[in-house]
This record gives structure tokens, sequence and C-alpha cells, in this order.
């Protein structure tokens, strides 16, 4: 008898019980499980119904994704799911917590289904670069119809209960939270009633519906924007066509194609990797779950800028009291006005009440002192990039804050031990690094200074949980990771312009790799000022930082979006970057002070010079220990920069082109082009030398 799947009966109901922790993933240990509790409850002559149901915080969650990429081992699922449907017993799913994927292909293949209120149900196969493959393409449209099947099955987004009773998924909703005695009662009133078995592959009435109709060609129209650059949410539209063109039989198999070409797709595996990478970051070297972690219950911030009103949003949408502190009135006014207007966007959308904005800005109050920080748990400086004046604000705050208040800093180039060393409690002094708009961008890089206590690091990392950003713990240098690798993109894309080719060509090659915005465009967004004050810092410091045509730009007053110019211009109250004539002659002229005779330059030449270069760096941040493993480099920039998470991010995606490859081009550009940034990473010459790739580390 399998240990993960058990079958008993209680009266005249027979009961199959997965537990399998953490999610109840179907695991060849599940599959085989299942196929054998069900030949129990098949003789089991006492038993009238059967009843499936899971232990632990969820029904089955999907297919074990950690088999994928291995040799499937029978039962395969599709079949498991036949066996069930095919059952002369009625079969309940009894669904709380979240039946995903595989689990609820499953439940589908039930007779009846009963959920707790509390309860979600969704195939986000797409999310992994796949799409349901055990059925769910032609079940589900014969309980919902095409509009919400395709709708639920090219977005993965969950429905909860009550909407999945609604669209006939779930046949009753139970409040409460005991399954097991929701699914009992209702596999009692199934048996008291004599229901008959009830097969979803034989419910034709919502195919009728939508036969011959052209939501089909609607669909793929709409996904052409939103799924750009993507393989399978297409796949997942032929799939639930097949449902409606071909018999049911035939429409399994037509699935069945089509999941595998999803399964053998690059993109399964990059979406696949980024979904463990992204909970694998959260497990950080020299930490444990026993490590100590403070309570974070009141919280200050310093600057009430865009950045700092953009941090503070967090902790009040987390519920977490937030105090503003500025020198003047006049910018702490403005600042919550900010964060007000922010607010009342969000509520005009439709995605928070106007309650819930109250009730957020309740919780962010302002100060223009930090005595009224001397009970805060956690303060967080975010005024502008000045070395002095965060030192000298770290040490008021020194005197200000209770011992074991957390000081942070959300500096995105100076020194976290450079600031730390301002105050008598190095201990506690971390940097919390958010990307703008600092409500929005999911990551949050942890930055830990060398005397940084691991307690504090570990508040840190549980705090990002609870603001729900994506905590990713890296090292104390230029640029932390994330940054000091689009510095060395950055500089890449201005030589390149420099040499010949256009603004808008090195966009499009970074468009067409999957980034959302190109590297002149996301310029504009941030403020070409921040790049020019930056090199002008860097020159100051007596670093050989090159003359460049965007110096120009800014210095003729071009910022970038907030001027409605920059690298390209923009019309009143559009985001749309249009090329401008002027900027060419910009260049144009700045090529010929320099002396620059232009060339052609090909896209494979811009997109190795900004990709390899960045992987390069990625390569010497690894052997520098700023980040411990490649998987944390490739969650920064999916969430940081916007890194196509179907390529897994800059490092999975340099394995999959092959690091021999790339450390040959890396050597070419070091010939020809010489500079810092172009000496190969010794990592990457040893990882080729010893065939391995960066995620073997
Ligand atoms: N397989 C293996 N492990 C899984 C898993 C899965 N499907 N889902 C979660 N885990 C692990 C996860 O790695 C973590 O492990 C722990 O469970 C808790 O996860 C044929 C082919 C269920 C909503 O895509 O969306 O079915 O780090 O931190 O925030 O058509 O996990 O503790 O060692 O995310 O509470 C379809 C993916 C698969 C669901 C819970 N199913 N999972 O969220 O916890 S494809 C999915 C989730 C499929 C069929 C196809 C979430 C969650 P560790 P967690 P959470």
């Amino acid at each position: 008898m399998s240990e993960v799947v058990t079958y008993n009966r209680e009266g005249s109901i027979g009961v199959i019980t997965v537990n399998y922790p953490p999610v109840n993933a179907l695991s060849h240990a599940v599959r085989s499980g299942l196929v054998a509790a069900l030949e129990q409850g098949q003789k089991d002559a006492d038993a009238k119904v059967l009843l499936l149901v899971c232990e632990g915080r969820t029904f089955i969650a999907g297919a074990d994704i950690r088999e994928f990429g291995k040799p499937m081992q029978d039962p395969g699922l599709p079949s498991v799911v036949d066996q069930y449907e095919n059952s002369d017993k009625p079969i309940i799913a009894a669904i709380h917590g979240t039946a995903l994927g595989g689990g609820l292909e499953t439940a589908l293949g039930c007779h009846y289904r009963v959920a707790l209120s509390s309860a979600k149900v969704g195939l986000p196969e797409v999310k992994l670069g796949l799409l349901p493959g055990a059925g769910g393409t032609q079940r589900l449209p014969r309980l919902t119809g095409a509009q919400k099947a395709l709708e639920m099955i090219t977005t993965g987004e969950f429905v909860g209960a009550k909407d999945a009773l609604a669209l006939s998924i779930v046949d009753a909703v139970e409040d409460g939270s005991d399954i097991k005695a929701a699914g009992l009662a209702y596999a009692q009133k199934v048996a008291d009633e004599g229901k008959p078995v009830r097969r979803v592959r034989d419910l034709t009435d919502k195919l009728q519906a939508d036969k011959g109709s052209d939501v089909f060609e609607q669909f793929r129209a709409g996904l052409q924007k939103k799924a750009r650059g993507l393989f399978s949410p297409f796949k997942c539209v032929d799939a639930v066509e097949a449902a409606f063109s071909l018999p049911f039989e035939d429409g399994v198999k037509r699935e069945r194609e089509l999941f595998m070409e999803c399964m053998e797709s690059p993109q399964r595996a990059g979406l696949v990797h980024s979904f463990f990478a992204e909970r694998e970051v959260s497990k950080v070297k020299g930490l444990s779950k026993d490590t100590p972690v403070r309570d974070i219950r009141t919280v200050g911030v310093i600057g009430a800028g865009t950045m700092g009103g953009g941090i503070a949003m967090n902790f009040a949408n987390a519920g977490i009291p937030v105090t503003i502190a500025e020198v003047k009135q006049e910018a702490l006014d403005k600042g919550l006005a900010v964060i007000r207007r922010n607010y009342e966007n969000t509520a005009k959308k439709g995605r928070i009440t106007q309650a819930q904005v109250e009730e957020r800005m309740s919780l962010i109050s302002g100060t223009l002192t930090y005595d009224d920080f001397s009970d805060v748990d956690l303060v967080i400086e975010a005024v502008f990039e000045s070395r002095d004046l965060k030192r000298k604000i770290f040490g008021q705050l020194d005197d200000a804050c209770k011992p074991g208040a957390i000081l942070a800093s959300n500096t995105s180039t100076l020194s976290i031990d450079d600031i730390a060393a301002a105050t008598k409690r190095p201990q506690d002094v971390i940097g919390l690094h958010f990307f703008s708009p600092a409500n929005v961008m999911k990551l949050l890089e942890i930055v830990r200074g060398e005397k940084t206590s691991d307690e504090v690091k570990a508040t840190a990392m549980a705090l990002a949980k609870k603001i729900r950003k994506v905590g990713v713990m890296v090292g104390n240098c230029y640029g932390f990771v994330g940054n000091r690798m689009l510095h060395k993109r950055g500089a890449e894309a201005m030589a390149l312009v420099n040499e010949g080719a256009s603004p808008q060509q090195v966009d499009k090659v970074l468009t067409d790799l999957g980034f959302p915005m190109g590297q002149f465009a996301m310029s504009d967004l941030a403020g070409i000022d921040i790049g020019y004050s930056i090199r002008q810092e860097r020159r100051k410091a007596g670093e050989d930082v090159p003359a460049s045509w965007m110096d120009k730009l800014a210095e003729q007053g071009r910022l970038g979006q907030k001027t409605q110019a920059g690298v390209y211009k923009y019309e009143e109250g559009n985001r749309k970057p249009i090329p401008d004539p002027e900027v060419d002659r910009v260049i144009a002229e700045f090529r010929e002070e320099q002396g620059i005779k232009s060339r052609d330059i090909t896209d494979q030449e811009i997109l190795e010079r900004c990709m390899y270069v960045m992987v390069n760096e990625g390569a010497k941040i690894l052997e520098e220990g700023i980040a411990d493993r490649s998987l944390d480099i490739d969650i920064t920039w999916i969430y940081g920069y916007g890194f196509p998470a179907y390529r897994g991010g800059p490092m999975f995606w340099a394995d999959q082109i092959g690091l021999d490859i790339i450390l040959g081009t890396v050597e070419q550009f070091y010939d020809d082009l010489g500079g810092e940034q172009w000496k190969p990473a010794a990592l990457l010459q040893k990882l080729v030398s010893e065939g391995r790739k960066f995620s073997d580390l």
C-alpha cells in the first residue's frame, strides 16, 4: 500500500486520501497510489461512492514540476484521470487550498466536486510554458464554455470557489475549514440520492453553444500583444479549440501533441527554472529557518520623494504603520499628496476600494524630526545619492532610534559598509534597494554589509515576503548585482551608438529579446540626469569615464520623459518613445568631434555586446561572492529589469546558448575592443574548461 495515498471506508463511502507534502503534487508515487486506492475502492462492495480528499494545506497543486525533463514514468496523469472518470461508482473530489493544473484536472475526472469557500482552482500550466496536459483543455470548456476556459487556461489565473460554482467547475461550496467533513457530507448526499456517475467528457451543451463561433480567432488576436514572444498561450487556444472541433478522444490526442510541443520548448525550461529560482532565492547561505527574526511592527522612511513615497506604500499595503520624515513641511505634504493620488488612481482602476485607500492612508503619517523614530523597528533612508548626506543621517538615526532598530539604506550605488561605519550599530545596518516604482516593482535587493548580523539579514528576507517583494540577498559592491550589470550593458549600448548604431536599433534588439523596454527608453523613463550625475561623480572621483553623446543630451536639458525629450521625444501625455532627428544630429556631431567613422552594426553584434558583457560581469559577481548562486542573478534581472522569465534570466539564458560560445565571443571582443568589461571572467573560463554550466554551481 502506498504511504502517500491511502484508502479506507467510512460508512458507505470509500475515502481516498493523498498525503504528500508540501502541496500534494502528482509525483510518480502519488499517481501510482491514486490508481491503487481506486482499485481498492472499486473492489470494496460496501463502498457506494468514493471520496478523493487531501491532507495538509491544499488539494493537489499540480504535476510534480521537479519531474519535468526526466523520463515520464507510468502511470501518466491522463490515464489516472481517465481511470477515475471511468469508475462505475460516483467519485467526489473535495477541494481545499488550491486545486491547480493536474490537480484540477484530476478533480474534473471525478464526477462531482465540492470546495471550501476559501479554496481556489486554476490551470496555471501556461505560466510554466505548458498547457493542461491531462484533459483540462477538453473537460473545462465542457463545463464553462469557450470564453472562460480560454481566459483561465491562457492566463493561468486562479478562480475562487464561489466563481467556480457559478461556472459549474464545482457543484457545491461549503463554508468552514474541515474539507473532509464537507466531502463526506456531500458524498453521503450523492449516495442517499442515488446520483449517477456523471462524466464531464459526456457534457456537450456548452460545446454546442460556442460551435462555429469566432471566439478562437478573437482570442488569438488578443494574445498577439498580451503574449508577445510567448509560445504556449497560442498552443492553449489550439488545444481548447480542438474540444469544439473533435470528438473527446481525438481532442485529448490533440491536446497531448500540443502539450509535448510545449514541454520540449526552451520557454518551458526557462519558466520552470524561474519558478524554482524564485523560491530558492529565499534560502540564503548561512541562514536557516531557526535564525531569529525581529518583529517589524512600525517603520520610518526618510524622504518623501518618488522612492520614499513608493517605499512607504509597500508597508501601508501590508498593514504596517509607517512614518515619513522630511526636512520641510511642503515636501512632506507634496509627498503625501502623491501617495494619495497613487492610491486614488489604483482605486479608479477598480484594483482597490475607496475604503482601502483611506485605510492605507491612515497608516501613513509624516514628521519633520527623527525624534518620532525613537520607537520604530526599522528605518529606511531614501534620500538622494550623496555619501556625505547619508552618513550624516545614519549618525543621527543611531542616536534617535532604540537599540535593536534596524537602519536600512535604499542606496543604489553607495557602500553599505561606508554608511554603516557612520553608526555604532553596523550589525543593524543593511541595504534595502527598491526598484522604481518602489510600490510596483517586485525586486528587493537586500545588501548585506560586512558586519550585518544574521538576525538582521533574516529579518530583511522575512520582511520582503511580508511586503510581497522578491528579496534577493546580495553583497556590497558598486551597483550590487543588478545595476552593476546594467551599467556594463549601458556602456556597451552607448558605445554601439558612438560607433554607428541608432538608439532605436539597440533598443529593438533588446525588446526583440523580450525586455519590456530597451536601454535608452529605460534611461528616458528613469531620467537621463541620473546616469549623467553618476558619470560626473565617477569622473570627479578620478575614474576614466569616456565622454558620451548622452552627456550632451543631459547638458541640453533633454532629461527624458519628464522633459518630453531625451534620447527620444514624447508627445504630451504619451509615453511612446519617438525617434528624434535632433538626437541623430547630436550623435553625428559627437562622432565628428571624437573622430569616429561610423559603420553599419548588425543586430547580432548589438545582442552579443549588450548581453554577453552582462553575463561576463555576472560571472565576476559570482567569483567575488556578491551573489551566492547564478539563480540569484537570474531572479534579480527577471524581477528588477523585466528580463523575460521564459528565458530564465541572463545566466540561465547563457547556459542555454552554451558557455563555450559566450566565452569565445567575450575573448574576441577583448581582443577587438579591450576594456576591463571584456576581460574574460576566470569563472567563465573554468566552467567552459570543465564542461559545466552556471546552473551547476
Ligand atoms: N511541483 C513540485 N513542487 C511544488 C509544486 C509543484 N507543482 N508547487 C509548489 N511546489 C513546492 C515549492 O517549490 C515549494 O517548495 C513548496 O511547494 C511551497 O510552494 C499535467 C503538467 C501551490 C500556489 O503550476 O503556484 O500540473 O521551496 O512556496 O506560496 O496539466 O506553489 O518549500 O521546497 O510556492 O503557498 C501546475 C505551482 C503544474 C502550481 C503554493 N501547477 N505552485 O504557493 O508556496 S504543471 C502549478 C504554485 C501541471 C498538468 C500540468 C504554488 C502554490 P520548497 P510555494 P505558496
